[in-house]
C-alpha cells in the first residue's frame, strides 16, 4: 500500500485507522472520506472528502483522483442497526462493497473489505469455530457479510482483483464511540465505569463473544494487506480475536482497578437474539499461521488501557469513580 482511499473513516475504526495509517504511510498519502465531517483528527489531519459510497461514479472518481493503490473500504452499517432498517443496511453494505470492488477492479488497486462473527450463524460450531465451516448467518448484517465475504471471493478468482479481509469480533476502542452494533455493550462498558462506577449491560450473564482492542485490528489490517501474495491461501475473510469474553468477565477485569464497581443487568431481546446467534469463540490459526497475526492485548491489558486513557480524556465534571 503507498496511496489509501479510506471510506467510513469517521467511523469507531475509522477514526483511528486514519490516524494510524497518515502515521505509517504519510499525511497525504491517506485519503479519509465520510458522508459527513466533523472536527475529528480523522477528518481534520490530511486529506478528506465527502463520498457516498452507494454511488458508484463517486467512488471511481475519489479514488482515480488520489491515484488509490489500495482501498480500505469500512463504510458500512452494524448489525443492530441492520436489523431495525434490513433494507437499507441491505443496498448500503452490499452496494458500497460491489462500488468498492468495481473501483478496484477498474484502477487495479488492493481492496481491504471487512467481514465479522456475525457471518456465521447459529449452524456454526460455538466453540473453536473454524475457519471453514458453515455460514448460515440468521441477520441481515449477518447475510451481507457472508455474501460479502463471496464477492470478495469471486472478484478474485474472476478478475484476479487483490480483495483482502478479516472477520472481525467485537471491537474495543475509545476515540470514536461504536454506532448500532452488539458487542458496543464491552465499550459502553469501560466509559460508565469511570464516569458513574456502574453500568446496566444489554446482552446477559455468560454471553461469551470474541473480541479485539483496536490497535490490534489496526495492526492486523496492515499485516494483511502488506502480507506477502504467495502465503495467502485463502486471502479473504481471516477469523481474528485476541479474547473470549462475557459481560462479568469485562467487569472483573475492570474491578482490579476500581474495585466498587457494579454491573447490573436488563436483556435487549434484540440485541440477546443477535449475540445468541454468533460464535463464543472463533479459532484464528489460519490468520497466525499464513500471516504471522499475534494480538498484544489480553483482557486486562485492554482493560488498563481503556481505563487509563479514558480517565485522561473525560472532563473531570464527568469523572465520578477513582481509579488505582
Ligand atoms: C457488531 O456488533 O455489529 C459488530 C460486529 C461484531 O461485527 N461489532
Amino acid at each position: 500500500m503507498k496511496r489509501i482511499l479510506l471510506t467510513g473513516a469517521l467511523g469507531q475504526i475509522g477514526s483511528e485507522m486514519a490516524v494510524k495509517l497518515r502515521e505509517l504511510y504519510g499525511d497525504d498519502a491517506v485519503l479519509a472520506t465520510d458522508i459527513r465531517k466533523d472536527h475529528s483528527e480523522a477528518a481534520q489531519g490530511g486529506p478528506f472528502r465527502l463520498l457516498d459510497v452507494t454511488d458508484g461514479r463517486a467512488f471511481h472518481e475519489a479514488a482515480r483522483a488520489h491515484r488509490a493503490d489500495a482501498i480500505i473500504h469500512l463504510a458500512a452499517l452494524l448489525s443492530a442497526t441492520a436489523e431495525a432498517k434490513p433494507m437499507f443496511a441491505w443496498q448500503l453494505n452490499m452496494g458500497g462493497l460491489l462500488n468498492a470492488l468495481e473501483t478496484t477492479r477498474e484502477l487495479g488497486c488492493q481492496l481491504f473489505a471487512p467481514s465479522s462473527i456475525a457471518a456465521f450463524g447459529p449452524d456454526a460450531p460455538r466453540q473453536g469455530t473454524p475457519q471453514d465451516t458453515w455460514l448460515r448467518p440468521a441477520t441481515m448484517y449477518g447475510i451481507s457479510k457472508a455474501a460479502g465475504e463471496q464477492l470478495c471471493e469471486y472478484y478474485y478468482r474472476k478478475y484476479d482483483v487483490d480483495a483482502r479481509g478479516l472477520r472481525f469480533p467485537g471491537l474495543v476502542s475509545h476515540t470514536a464511540p461504536p454506532g448500532g452494533g452488539t458487542t458496543d455493550y464491552a465499550v459502553e462498558m469501560y466509559v460508565y465505569a469511570i464516569k458513574s462506577g456502574r453500568y446496566t449491560s444489554y446482552i446477559g450473564k455468560g454471553t461469551y463473544l470474541d473480541m479485539m482492542y483496536m490497535p490490534d485490528a489496526i495492526a492486523s489490517v496492515v499485516s494483511l494487506m502488506e502480507a506477502d501474495a504467495s502465503r495467502l491461501k485463502r486471502r479473504n475473510a481471516y477469523n481474528v480475536t485476541a479474547m473470549s469474553v462475557d459481560p462479568e468477565a469485562i467487569a472483573a477485569s475492570i474491578r482490579r482497578r476500581l474495585p466498587d464497581f457494579e454491573l447490573r443487568f436488563d436483556i435487549d431481546p434484540l440485541r440477546q437474539e443477535i449475540a445468541d446467534g454468533w460464535p463464543d469463540a472463533i479459532d484464528a490459526s489460519a490468520a497466525c499461521k499464513e500471516w504471522d497475526f499475534r494480538p498484544a492485548y489480553d483482557l486486562d491489558r485492554t482493560t488498563d488501557d481503556m481505563l487509563a486513557t479514558l480517565h485522561r480524556k473525560l472532563p473531570d465534571s464527568e469523572k465520578g469513580a477513582i481509579l488505582l
